[in-house]
C-alpha cells in the first residue's frame, strides 16, 4: 500500500454545520432556528433546551457561533491554501425563508450563499451543501409542532427547489438530511433531527429520565416525513440539473457483538440494523427493510398507521433514492444480549469495547472499523461512498512555543486515512473524505468550544469571550500534504 493513490478527483476537504460556525443568527433577515434556543453545555453539563424562544441575557452559542458570516473569506481562503478540493457547509432554511412559509425569500440570506460558493469557486473548491443539518425554523415547529405534521414536507421540497435553481451554476454535490437516522434517539433526535419541541425546558440528552413528553408515533411519522421531503427533492435536483448528485447522510454506526455468544451477535445485527439500514434501505432502495414492521411494534409505533404510510409514498420513496450514501464515523460500539452488561454502558457507544481506546468525550476510537464498515455498506448497497464527518474532538493547549501541536489529531486522521486506502484498494467505491469541523466550531451535542476539532483554531471559550481570531495547528500543513498528494503522504 505504500504507493497507494487516491482515486483521480478524489474529494478531499473539511466538514462543517451552519448552525454550529455560522453565526449571525438574527442578521440581515434570518428568522430564528431551533438550534438558537439551545443553549452550551459541556462534558458533565447537558445543554439546556428554552422552547418558548431566546431568553434575554442568556448565552446560547449558534447566535455567533465562530462567526463565519463575517469571517467566510479569510476562512475560505485558508481552506484553499491547504488544497480542498471539496467545502461541506450547510444551507439555513430560515437565513433563506425565516418563517419557513413566506411568499419571497430573503434576499441578503440568498446572497450571503452565494458569495460564500463563489468564494469557494475561486478557491478551485466544490461545496457539498446540506440542506438540513439539525435546523428548522422555530417558526414552523412553534406553528406545526414539527416534521410529523404532513405540511412540512412541500414546504421543505419549495426550499430545496428553490436553493438547486438559486445556485444551479456553483453547487452540484447535496445531501438532504444529515444524520437522518439521529432522529431515531428519542427527545435528541425528535429537537435536532425532527423540530419537534419539549413543552418546557429540557436538559438534551440521550437518556433523559424527563420524557413525559416524547411520543414515538410522531418521531417515526417525522422521519417517514423526511424520507418522501428527501425523495422529492432528489427527483427536483435531477430535474433542475441533471449533472446533481444527491446524497443521504447517516450517523454511521459499526456495532460489534461484546462476545461470540450467538445472542449477543443477533443483538449487535439488530443495532447494526436499527441504526443503519432502517433508513440506508428506503433511502438506497426506496422501500423500508422486511424487518421494519418488527422494529416499529419493538419501539411502541402504531404499525397500522406506518404501514399506511409507505403505502401512500411508496412510488416517491422508489422513485427519489440517492446518488451516493455518506455518513460520518467518529467511533464504534458493542452490544450485548444481556441487560446489566449493557447497562455499564452508554447509548451511543454500548459496552466500553476492551480493545479500544477512548477520547475525552469517551467516543472509542476504532480505525479498522472504518474499513469493515466500508465493505459491509458496499457490499450491501453498491452506490458510491462519502465519508463526510471523521475526526478527533480534543482539549487542544498551547505549546510552549505559543503554538498548537496537535499530533493526537494527525494520528487519528492518518489511521483512519490508512484504513479507506485500504477499502479502496480493495475495491470500495469512496468519493471523498471530509474531515469534520476543518475550522474549531460549537460542538454539536455538548454546545461547547473546548471540544476542538480544526486544524484551524479559533480564538474563544465556552462562554463565548475571545477575540476569533484564526491560527494554523500543525494539522494544517499536515493535511495540506495529505490534499496536495491526493491520500499518497500521510507521513
Ligand atoms: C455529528 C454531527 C455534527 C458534529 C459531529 C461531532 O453528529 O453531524 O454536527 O457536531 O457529530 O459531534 P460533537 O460536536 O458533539 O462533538
Amino acid at each position: 500500500m505504500a504507493d497507494f493513490k487516491f482515486p483521480e478527483g478524489f474529494l478531499w476537504g473539511g466538514a462543517t454545520a451552519a448552525n454550529q460556525f455560522e453565526g449571525g443568527f438574527d442578521a440581515d433577515g434570518k428568522g430564528l432556528s431551533v438550534p438558537d434556543i439551545i443553549k452550551g453545555g459541556d462534558v458533565n453539563t447537558p445543554r439546556l433546551v428554552t422552547p418558548a424562544g431566546v431568553r434575554e441575557g442568556e448565552y446560547y452559542p449558534s447566535h455567533e457561533g465562530i462567526d463565519f458570516y463575517h469571517h467566510y473569506a479569510e476562512d475560505i481562503d485558508l481552506f484553499g491554501e491547504m488544497g480542498f478540493k471539496c467545502f461541506r457547509l450547510s444551507i439555513q432554511m430560515s437565513r433563506i425563508f425565516p418563517t419557513g412559509e413566506d411568499a419571497e425569500p430573503n434576499q441578503a440570506g440568498v446572497d450571503f450563499y452565494r458569495n460564500v460558493f463563489e468564494c469557494c469557486k475561486k478557491n478551485n473548491i466544490e461545496p457539498l451543501v446540506t440542506l438540513s443539518h439539525y435546523e428548522f425554523p422555530l417558526a414552523l415547529s412553534h406553528k406545526y409542532g414539527g416534521w410529523d405534521n404532513d405540511k412540512i414536507i412541500d414546504l421543505w421540497v419549495r426550499y430545496a427547489e428553490f436553493c438547486f435553481t438559486e445556485y444551479k451554476d456553483l453547487v452540484k454535490y447535496w445531501l438532504t438530511f444529515n444524520e437522518i437516522n439521529c432522529a431515531m434517539h428519542p427527545g435528541f433526535g425528535d429537537v435536532y433531527g425532527l423540530g419537534i419541541l419539549p413543552p418546557h425546558d429540557w436538559a438534551l440528552s440521550f437518556s433523559s429520565g424527563d420524557n413525559d413528553w416524547m411520543d414515538p408515533n410522531r418521531t417515526y411519522k417525522g422521519l417517514h416525513n423526511q424520507f418522501v421531503a428527501s425523495a422529492k427533492a432528489v427527483i427536483a435536483a435531477h430535474k433542475i440539473n441533471p449533472q446533481n448528485k444527491v446524497g443521504l447522510m447517516i450517523a454511521g454506526s459499526a456495532c460489534y457483538p461484546y462476545t461470540c455468544n450467538p445472542a449477543d451477535v443477533v443483538a449487535a445485527t439488530a443495532k447494526m440494523d436499527e441504526s443503519n439500514f432502517y433508513c440506508g434501505d428506503v433511502q438506497v432502495r426506496g422501500a423500508y427493510p422486511a424487518w421494519a414492521k418488527t422494529l416499529w411494534k419493538k419501539n411502541g409505533v402504531d404499525v397500522a398507521m406506518m404501514e399506511e404510510l409507505a403505502a401512500r409514498d411508496a412510488d416517491i420513496l422508489k422513485a427519489g433514492t440517492v446518488d451516493f450514501y455518506s455518513f460520518s464515523y467518529y467511533m464504534s460500539s458493542t452490544a450485548s444480549a444481556d441487560p446489566k452488561e449493557m447497562g455499564k454502558g452508554n447509548v451511543f457507544a454500548g459496552i466500553p469495547n476492551p480493545y479500544l481506546k477512548a477520547s475525552d468525550w469517551g467516543w472509542q476510537i476504532d480505525p479498522e472499523g472504518l474499513y469493515w464498515y466500508l465493505h459491509t455498506l458496499y457490499d450491501r448497497y453498491q452506490i458510491p461512498l462519502m465519508v463526510v464527518e471523521n475526526g478527533l474532538g480534543a482539549y487542544d493547549e498551547r505549546g510552549e512555543d505559543g503554538k498548537f501541536h496537535d499530533s493526537y489529531r494527525i494520528d487519528y486522521m492518518r489511521d483512519h486515512i490508512k484504513y479507506m486506502a485500504k477499502a479502496v484498494e480493495e475495491g470500495v467505491d469512496l468519493m471523498g473524505y471530509t474531515m469534520w469541523g476543518c475550522i474549531d466550531l460549537v460542538s454539536a451535542s455538548t454546545g461547547e468550544m473546548a471540544k476542538r476539532y480544526g486544524f484551524i483554531y479559533v480564538d474563544k471559550d465556552n462562554d463565548g469571550n475571545g477575540d476569533l481570531h484564526r491560527e494554523k495547528k500543525d494539522s494544517f500543513d499536515w493535511y495540506k500534504r495529505v490534499c496536495e498528494s491526493n491520500g499518497a503522504d500521510l507521513g
